[in-house]
């Protein structure tokens, strides 16, 4: 794989999935979702593995979906690339997934996380959801799952200012599990791991299933409503002009259109 790597913890049962795209601070371009998602398809399938870690690294977790992919784009592209069938895929997964979040968890970064079961979070992580700034919305799930874990006051301050929450907020919010000095993030992420892959595999599948299926009837329906909205911004002049001013390290201009 170009942009994952995959391997198996020193534990027994525990995979760790790293995302590895470090310069871009690991921005999720199309082929790396697609790795992410035949990798856990794989995980998925293999009878050695029960818990699986996703990981970025210090600086970031993902600092959300490519710009400069998604930059040229317009709603019938998106349409067409039907991304959403990636993400729906993951979101399929059976086996336990616990996010290791260090630095940025931004846009898509952030709801890769929240798409992940469990997180635990280094005290130099970010989470938020800053497309506003760039003329779009959040579209795999930021409105949703974000709402569900803050609440609707901090959810939507978030998602309207595009400011991040700390890792201390994020787990007084109840965002993440455990928040711990960097250097043990990721071994506090596969000690939970490690802790889950001993319990049955068949109870642990099943149970994360019904504490998903505790929201996920009003989830499909919130989810469709983001994503068609999702998919319009991109036929406005401002997701241009937004996208184009991060390329270009300039501020936006933004005009309604
Ligand atoms: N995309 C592409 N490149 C990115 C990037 C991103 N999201 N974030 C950072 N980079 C690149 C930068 O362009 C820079 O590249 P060079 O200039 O060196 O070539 C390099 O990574 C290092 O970034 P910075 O120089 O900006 O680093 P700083 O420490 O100064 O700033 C930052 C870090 C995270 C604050 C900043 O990079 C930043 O604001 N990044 C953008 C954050 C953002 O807006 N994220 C939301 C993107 S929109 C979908 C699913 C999901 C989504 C959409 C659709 N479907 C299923 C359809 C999600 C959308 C989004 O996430």
């Amino acid at each position: 794989m170009k942009f994952l790597l995959e391997e198996r913890a020193a534990r027994p049962g525990v995979a760790l999935l790293t995302l590895n795209r470090p310069k871009e601070l690991n921005a999720l371009n199309l082929e790396l979702m697609q790795e992410i998602k035949e990798s856990l398809q794989a995980l998925d399938k293999d009878d050695s593995v029960r818990v699986i870690v996703l990981a970025g690294n210090e600086k970031a977790f993902a600092a959300g979906a490519d710009i400069k992919q998604m930059a040229g784009r317009n709603s019938v592209d998106m349409l067409k690339i039907d991304q959403f069938s990636t993400w729906d895929q993951i979101r399929k997964t059976k086996k336990p997934i616990i996010a290791a979040v260090s630095g940025f968890a931004l846009g898509g970064g952030c709801e890769l996380s929240m798409l992940c079961d469990m997180i635990i979070a280094s005290e130099t992580a970010k989470f938020g959801q800053p497309e506003i700034k760039i003329g779009v919305m959040p579209g795999a799930g930021g409105t949703q799952r974000l709402t569900k874990a803050l609440g609707k006051a901090k959810a939507m301050e978030l998602v309207l200012t595009g400011d991040f929450l700390s890792a201390t907020e994020a787990e007084k919010h109840g965002l993440v599990n455990k928040v711990v000095p960097v250097e043990f993030y990721l071994t506090e992420a596969l000690n939970l791991a490690e802790k889950i892959s001993k319990m049955s595999p068949l109870a642990a599948s099943l149970a994360k299933e019904a504490v998903n299926r505790s929201f996920e009837t009003f989830l499909d329906e919130g989810l469709h409503f983001e994503r068609k909205n999702f998919y319009l911004l991109f036929d406005s002049e401002d997701q241009k002009e937004g996208m184009n001013a991060f390329i270009e390290k300039r501020p936006p201009k933004f005009t309604g259109k």
